[in-house]
């Protein structure tokens, strides 16, 4: 874990990608920061500085996220167990279209960012699942969506466990 922390801080923002999708961590390495609800998907922070947030998410069976946006900054997600469902939104005139959907399983990395739309993601493993959220820069807020109301609002995401390092 400490030599992709390491890797991340020395290296520039357009090298994480490769980063993230060479760095092979044990899933034994993982469970230290875990953390579980029943109520919802929990965020735990591995790392964090200034230019990015390392975040492992914690997923009980069929948990789910909110539609959101990411705060305009870059967004990869790397599965670390399970299966997770990557649904796609874009905003039209006439509101919310759904656009695709992608499944991922153990090893796969999707990618996000503002201009691509929004999203939501969900366990669909039918077990518990985990999964390695980066993010850079640090998102403290994004927008998200309220089915009920049909329109965005913002919200202040913090950590279930771990702090920020700076
Ligand atoms: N953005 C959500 C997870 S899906 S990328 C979050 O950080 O809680
Ligand atoms: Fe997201």
């Amino acid at each position: 874990m400490h030599e992709l922390t390491a890797a991340l801080t020395e290296n520039q923002q357009n090298t994480y990608h490769q980063i993230i999708r060479s760095v092979a961590i044990p899933e034994a390495a993982f469970e230290d920061f875990c953390s579980w609800s029943e109520d919802c998907y929990t965020r735990n922070c591995i790392f964090e500085n200034e230019k990015f947030e390392l975040i492992l998410l914690c997923w009980e069976k069929d948990q789910i996220t909110p539609i959101h946006d990411h705060g305009g900054e870059e967004c990869w997600v790397k599965v670390i167990n399970g299966t997770l469902k990557e649904t796609l939104y874009k905003q039209e005139s006439s509101g919310l279209t759904q656009l695709n959907a992608n499944t991922s399983e153990k090893g796969t990395i999707s990618y996000m960012i503002d201009f691509m739309g929004y999203h939501k993601l969900e366990n669909i493993s039918g077990h518990r699942a985990m999964s390695l959220h980066l993010y850079a820069k640090p998102i403290k807020k994004c927008n998200v969506f309220d089915d009920s109301k049909k329109t965005f609002s913002e919200k202040t995401l913090s950590f279930d466990t771990g702090s920020s390092a700076y």
